[in-house]
């Protein structure tokens, strides 16, 4: 029961967010200085990358704690269980973590312990559902849900 009443709670707080914002388009979600989109439909995380594009947007950057918590609470609550990938990835350096497409260096980080493995040569960064949406490295050519990210027009990327 009391879990139902924080649901609501975080339902009504995200609702809240959404209303005030007047910048990002249908779909997309505000949060800070940037738009999200989640896109329920499984891509390889080149195609994801892709998709993104398409809407001048990129897979997400995630360069804070606050950012991070508001992508891993709305997969929590809508994420049906998935696998979303984000935008990083050392698939040109092994360890080399970089997020895509400014090649910016990881500073914030959330990787669940023991990860990134490179197990089997994973490359590609994501929100991982069984390690609670912490983050994981995994294989670039599955195909699973991600975000794309856009920052408002006359911010600053974050
Ligand atoms: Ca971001
Ligand atoms: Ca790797
Ligand atoms: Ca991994």
């Amino acid at each position: 029961m009391e879990v139902k009443i924080l649901l609501i709670v975080v339902q009504f707080l995200l609702s809240l967010s959404t209303e005030v914002d007047c910048e990002c388009s249908g779909g997309w979600i505000s949060h800070g200085s940037s738009c999200y989109l989640f896109v329920h439909q499984n891509r390889h995380w080149t195609a994801a990358e892709d998709y993104c594009r398409n809407f001048h947007a990129y897979l997400t950057n995630i360069g804070d704690y606050f950012e991070n918590q508001f992508l891993r609470t709305h997969v929590n609550l809508y994420g049906n269980g998935a696998d979303f990938w984000v935008g990083a990835t050392d698939a040109m350096v092994e360890g080399g973590w970089r997020w895509m497409p400014g090649f910016d260096p990881i500073g914030y980080d959330d990787w669940y312990p023991g990860q990134p493995n490179d197990d089997y040569n994973q490359d590609c960064m994501q929100l991982c559902h069984e390690f609670h949406y912490h983050w994981d490295d995994d294989h670039c050519e599955e195909s699973k849900p991600f975000i794309c990210e856009k920052s408002i027009p006359g911010e600053v990327i974050g």
